[in-house]
Order: C-alpha cells, then structure tokens, then sequence
C-alpha cells in the first residue's frame, strides 16, 4: 500500500499514536475510490440496533442480510465499512481483509425510555476489535444528555485500550437529551461544541451531523455575533466545525441522515466539500435505495470529494 503524501500530512497531525494506530488510520484513509486523496467515505450500518430493523431494512429487504452491507462498500470502493458486533461477525470470513472495518462498540435502543439521559449500552470491546480484524472503534456520545458525563468517562477508557493496542478510535457526536432543545442537536454553536469535545477526548475520527444556522445557547449567541463567525451558509458552518476540530487537525466526517432525495443529498455534500469536510458517513440514504443507485449514489458522492 502506497501511502500518499496527503494522508501522510494527515498522519502527521496525530502526534502521540503509536505505528499500529496510524498504520489503521492509513489504510482507512488509503482504501477505496478516495485512497489518498485525504478524503473518506463510510459505510454504517448501526441503524437496526438504533432504529430496529423494519424501519432500517424493510424498504430494501436485501439490506437485512448483512453480507450485502459488506459487499455495498467494497463495491462501491469506500474507504470503511462500520457496524456492531454481530454485523461485523457475521461476515467476517467471507470479507476478511476486502476492507477496513470500524466496530461500534455501544449501541442505542428505542425501546428504553430514556427521558433526559439518552444513552448507549456498551455492546462490544476492543479485543472483539483485533479479533475481528477491525482498524478501529467507533463509539457514540451524546453531550448534554444527563448520561453523558458516563458515556465520556467510557470512551476514555475504552480509547486507551484502543490506543494501546494500535487501532484507531471514531467518536459519533451527536448531541441531545439535558436542555438540549431538538432545534439546538443540530445548532451550529452545539455541533461545533459536540466535535470539540470529541477532539478533546482523543477522537482521530470525528463524526458529526451537519450543522443548521440556529444558535442554541445565549451566551454564545452573543460571542457569534460579536466575533461575526460566518454561519449564513453550510460550507461556512462547516468550516467553523473543521476550525472547533483542532483547526482541521483531527478527520471530520459528516452524517447522510434519514432518506431524502439524491439531488438534495449531493448539494449538501457539495457545500460540506466546500466547507472543508473529510468526508461523509452515509447510512440510510445507501442501504435503503435499491443496489443499483445506492453504487451510482456513492459514485457522485466520491466524485463530488474528489472535486469533479
Ligand atoms: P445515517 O446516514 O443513516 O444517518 O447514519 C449515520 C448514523 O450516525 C448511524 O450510524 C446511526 O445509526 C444514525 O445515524 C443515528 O441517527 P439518529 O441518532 O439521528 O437516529
């Protein structure tokens, strides 16, 4: 594997990994249609642990079976494929190698009520990680939520573990739960806070929703204003995450969300390229189109990051 002078600048930012950790975060960022070019493109398919599986699968019932995720993104040449446990296991002899794969380790449910405190279960482990021949972990925190002080408390020590053992860690920040308002998850003040975070707690993957122009909270309304940090249009918001991530030190990803049309999901991703984003973690508006466009999808995508 040839290692592109892009990704080595990437590599460069990550100044305490050992060899293992940035030899995964290589071959992630040197797999697939984007190898090398700095951008990424993701697979993940968590959505019937946070969703359940009809609401996940039904629309395209070839997506229950998870080999066809596997194949998904080796086909389309991705750069990773994401997924808990048992997805990840359950293909895991049939596509050893064909791709790296990132193992989430905790997952949500919709069946608990989690009122104010959402939060996710621990549900795998770095050890099932190396086992399974994963390049990473990936773990989800809510800041805000009332349980988010544990969820933190976790990933510290699980990405210490992960460290040591040389896999790379991916943090989903998504927040919600607390005082946060359903307007405020996607604030642009809250996100760029929610990436930070995830920077600060040793993330070397970031992945965040893309930011709306609301502003959550008062007091940093104030500063927006007085310090006229541009949030008018998405590639500024976006830029302003990328800057809240060590300066575009750290990889930020950005999340596809519920199923909408190609041509309004291509212009969001055009503005996030703009912006400065690494990349897209596109779940739902993949497995749940038909294989066919589901590839041509990914293709425009890929092709948008490669700034055609
Ligand atoms: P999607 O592209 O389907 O939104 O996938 C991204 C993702 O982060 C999944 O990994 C996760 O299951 C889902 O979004 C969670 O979305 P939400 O918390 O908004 O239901």
């Amino acid at each position: 594997m040839k290692i592109s002078n892009k990704v080595k600048k990437i590599l460069s930012y990550y100044e305490s990994d050992c060899a293992g950790t940035k030899a995964n975060l290589a071959r992630i960022l040197s797999h697939g249609k984007l190898g090398g070019t700095g951008k990424l493109v993701i697979l993940p398919v968590d959505q019937g642990f946070e969703h359940g599986p009809a609401r996940s699968f039904a629309v395209n019932p070839d997506a229950y079976d998870p080999h066809y995720h596997f194949q998904l993104a080796i086909d389309a040449g991705l750069n990773a494929y994401a997924a808990p446990l048992g997805m990840i296991e359950a293909g895991a002899d049939s596509f050893a190698g064909q791709i790296p794969l990132i193992l989430k380790v905790n997952s949500s449910n919709y069946l608990f009520n989690a009122g104010s405190a959402p939060y996710q279960a621990i549900t795998g482990s770095v050890s099932e990680a190396i086992r399974l021949g994963c390049s990473a972990i990936g773990f989800t925190i809510y800041p805000g939520s009332d349980a988010s002080i544990e969820m933190f408390e976790e990933i510290k020590e699980l990405a210490e573990e992960a460290k040591s053992y040389g896999l790379a860690v991916v943090i989903w920040s998504y927040p919600r739960g607390g005082n946060i308002s359903k307007i405020g998850e996607t604030a642009v003040d809250i996100c760029a806070y929610a990436a930070h975070m995830a920077a600060l707690l040793g993330a070397h993957i970031i992945k965040v929703k893309p930011p709306t122009a609301a502003l959550e909270n008062l007091d940093d309304i104030k500063v927006y204003d007085k310090e006229k940090i541009p949030v008018d249009n998405l590639a500024n918001r976006v830029s302003h995450i990328m800057q809240s991530s060590f300066n575009g030190k750290r990889i930020v990803v950005f999340s596809g969300g519920g199923a909408k049309g190609e041509k309004e999901l291509c212009d969001e991703i055009r503005d996030l390229y703009q912006g400065g984003a690494h990349g897209s973690i596109v779940g739902r508006n993949v497995f749940q189109r038909p294989r066919k466009e589901a590839l041509a999808l990914l293709d425009n995508i890929i092709n948008i990051y490669k700034g055609k």
